[in-house]
């Protein structure tokens, strides 16, 4: 009896494991899903026109998408195990480095950074904050692995992923858009599996609301000037309310008994409930409002957070991402950081410490890397090795507590 399954079979055995056969077999699938994603485009074609796209803009965005981007499926469908840590959100963004490379493009950048400041009144040092945190600085818009074509990754969204559907088929009528517009045109259209694009990861409708061209070339340009995409991201801030010439929030104490939620003065907290900031200095503004916020619980830092603060928010609705965001902006602006750090489950160490013990693990052939003092994803994969190795419990922490038994074994 004949059927297609048994043929396949029969060139299975017939060609057993050569790798062309392996690709022929399981084409099929692949085509289908292929056909089903251009027909999905051809529909998708008439929306836009309706929308105002035009059919030319339409063909060029489209030319050479065939087929669904598989990997951006991938990381559409990734679940965290679970939620990091709160002192490992912060240890992961408010770095000595991220200062450090702050303060060398705050140098660079001066001119420009005032000029932003002067038109949207927002602190240059907030903004270098969320360049560092949305992409390392502009790093990550190097990486081909991560930096995908944006109108690929949201027609895949839009066509295979049914919980981000809607939002595919929003902002990719968004990116067609600004394609339409000249700003950029669609070989450099590229942005994270999500639509994110350009030094501040912006999304296409954000783009549309909020970009600047501030260095003047006519273009919109967050993809390569650096200006255009530090004065965009200074355009959201201000247009949701940003307060120029205010701070975020400050770090305080708090007294050991129950404290109101809600707004009050920063005078009320501190006459009133005994929250004073944890430097020992007045508050500059004392009739500002102000929210009480303990990211870590009562054991942790405390902050007293002003309304940047939630303006900060509106670029990424978490409390986690605007403190990181106003600490290292902080540190950058030359701060000393918290007086009360986070509760960390290890003792950390300071980087010559990783270097001993990257060297140490190094020794041990266990890790491959650079001697560095950083402790990245390779050194963390190490001391899990080397915890593995000794039978205690595999953390993968840079801790002294790891460096001790690296030290002894
Ligand atoms: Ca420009």
């Amino acid at each position: 009896m004949f059927s297609p399954l048994a043929l396949r079979r029969d060139i299975a055995v017939l060609c057993a494991s050569l790798l062309l056969c392996l690709s022929f077999l399981s084409a099929p699938t692949a085509r289908a899903d292929d056909r089903g994603f251009q027909d999905w485009i051809r529909e998708f074609r008439k929306t836009a026109i309706a929308e105002g796209i035009s059919p030319e803009v339409f063909d060029r965005a489209f030319k050479g998408i065939t087929s669904p981007d598989q990997w951006v499926l991938d990381k559409a469908s990734y679940q965290p195990e679970f939620k990091a840590p709160v002192w490992q959100y912060f240890d992961n963004r408010v770095t000595k480095g991220a200062v450090r490379r702050g303060q060398a493009k705050k140098k660079e950048l001066q001119p420009w950074l005032d000029k932003i400041e002067q038109r949207f009144g927002v602190n240059p040092n907030i903004l270098l904050a969320i360049w560092s945190i949305e992409s390392s600085f502009g790093a990550i818009l190097d990486n081909d692995t991560v930096m995908r074509n944006v109108i690929r990754s949201l027609a895949t969204l839009a066509y295979a992923d049914p919980q981000r559907s809607k939002f595919g088929r929003q902002q990719l009528l968004a990116a067609l858009e600004i394609l339409q517009s000249g700003d950029i045109d669609e070989s450099h259209l590229m942005g994270s599996w999500a639509g994110a694009m350009g030094h501040t990861q912006f999304i296409p409708t954000s783009y549309l609301a909020y970009a600047v061209d501030i260095d003047g070339d006519g273009r919109r340009d967050i993809w390569n000037s650096v200006p255009d995409a530090l004065a965009t991201a200074a355009s959201l801030l201000s247009k949701n309310g940003w307060r120029r010439g205010e701070t975020w929030g400050y770090e305080v104490t708090i007294p050991d008994r129950k404290l109101p939620a809600g707004e009050l003065t920063l005078a009320d907290w501190q006459n009133k409930w005994g929250v004073k900031r944890a430097n020992g200095k007045p508050f500059p503004r004392p009739n500002d409002k102000a929210e009480l916020k303990l990211p870590a619980g009562r054991d942790g830092p405390a902050f007293l957070m002003l309304k940047n603060f939630f303006v900060i928010k509106r670029y990424n609705n978490s409390d986690r991402y605007a403190t990181a965001v106003g600490l290292l902006a902080d540190r950058i602006g030359g701060g000393s950081g918290l007086v009360h750090d986070w509760e960390r489950p290890f003792t950390p160490i300071d980087s010559t410490q990783v270097e001993e013990m990257q060297k140490i693990l190094k020794a041990k052939g266990l890790y491959k890397g650079e001697i560095d003092g950083k402790a990245g994803s390779g050194t963390r994969g190490a001391i899990e090795a080397f915890e593995k190795s000794i039978g205690v419990e595999v953390q993968g922490y840079p801790s002294k507590e790891v460096l001790e038994q690296l030290r002894k074994h």
